[in-house]
């Protein structure tokens, strides 16, 4: 466990989702070993960390069976960077269930304060004589919608694993548009504040000490529960400026976690870090150690 949350760490989120035998487990063979493999038939989720180009993913590949995609779908494709979405070109008779979970996934799980991703939507098994064109896909899934969608890198591809067309190709494009993500969103936060609904200071860094007084600034935030920011219209979260600085502050059930960067745009970095720390929050809420929270919280960007 404790192996692979340094591995989370250090590689780049990513999920491959889709229906059920897509090419899905293929796909993340092939990208281990460069060749066309058969899997095994998978089931929940299957991890690995794979270096393509310059790039450390962690890679989930996740199963496609229908309760997984009411489910685990959501949360995967929530914290990752990047998505791979996988459809099998030749199955007419699936499209419009691709259709739906396709437009959930962009409609509603990546909607708001999540929205900043690459999409890689492959129409796979194009080897195959009976595969639907890509005009007839991007028509029946109304692809050109995704236009509406300036947050979302978004790309289609034909291709066949098994014949090796467009393949590399495709994860070219994706590796290059993560990569081109990631180096935006990098940074080291100036300060970071938890603080309990009590308003009690659970964890303080800050090592420039922009937060003059942090017991006045978590009074402030108490003042603040329940403001919902207009611009970003997401009540989970509120951006505020005290200037000069931005702080991005999220409100789950006993945690305040209040981020603030210099840079407007660097937003999205403060986003993901309170997303883990929420998440470490909530995983050790039982027994929280102050100190093994300040060393994750320094983990996460250094
Ligand atoms: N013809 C063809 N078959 C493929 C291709 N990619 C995967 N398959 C086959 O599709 C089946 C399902 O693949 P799998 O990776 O297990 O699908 P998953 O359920 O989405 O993980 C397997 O028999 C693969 O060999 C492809 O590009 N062309
Ligand atoms: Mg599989």
């Amino acid at each position: 466990m404790e192996d692979l949350l340094i591995l989370e760490k250090k590689g780049i989120p990513i999920t491959i989702i889709g229906l059920p035998y897509v090419g899905k487990t293929t796909l993340v063979n092939w990208l281990k070993n460069e060749k066309f493999t058969r899997p095994k038939p998978s089931v929940g989720v299957n991890f690995e960390q794979i270096k393509v180009g310059d790039l450390m993913l962690n890679i989930f590949d996740i199963s496609g069976q229908k309760s997984y995609r009411s489910t685990i779908w959501k949360s995967y494709v929530m914290t990752s960077v990047g998505i791979i979405f996988t459809i099998d070109s030749t199955d007419k008779e699936q499209i419009d269930e691709v259709a739906k979970w396709y437009w959930i996934m962009i409609d509603e799980w990546l909607k708001g304060n999540y929205s900043d991703k690459v999409i890689l939507f492959l129409a796979n098994k194009a080897d195959l004589k009976d595969s639907l064109n890509l005009e007839y896909i991007i028509d029946k899934l109304n692809l050109t919608k995704m236009s509406n969608y300036p947050d979302l890198s978004f790309q289609i591809f034909k291709t066949s694993i098994r014949e090796n067309q467009n393949i590399e190709y495709a994860m070219k494009w994706f590796v290059k548009k993560v990569n081109q993500l990631i180096e935006i969103q990098r940074i080291t936060p100036e300060a970071i504040l938890i603080s309990d609904t009590s308003g009690n200071i659970i964890s303080l860094y800050d090592p420039n000490k922009i937060i003059e007084d942090p017991d006045m600034f978590v009074g402030y935030l108490k003042a603040l529960s329940g403001f919902t920011n207009e611009l970003l219209g997401h009540e989970k979260f509120k951006v505020i400026k005290v200037n000069p600085f931005f702080y991005f502050i999220t409100e789950e059930e006993d945690y305040c976690i209040s981020i603030a960067v210099k840079d407007e745009l660097t937003l999205p970095e403060a986003r993901r870090l309170s997303f883990l720390i929420q998440n470490y929050l909530s995983k050790n809420k039982k027994n929280l150690d102050h100190e093994e929270l300040n060393v994750y919280i320094h983990s996460l960007f250094s």
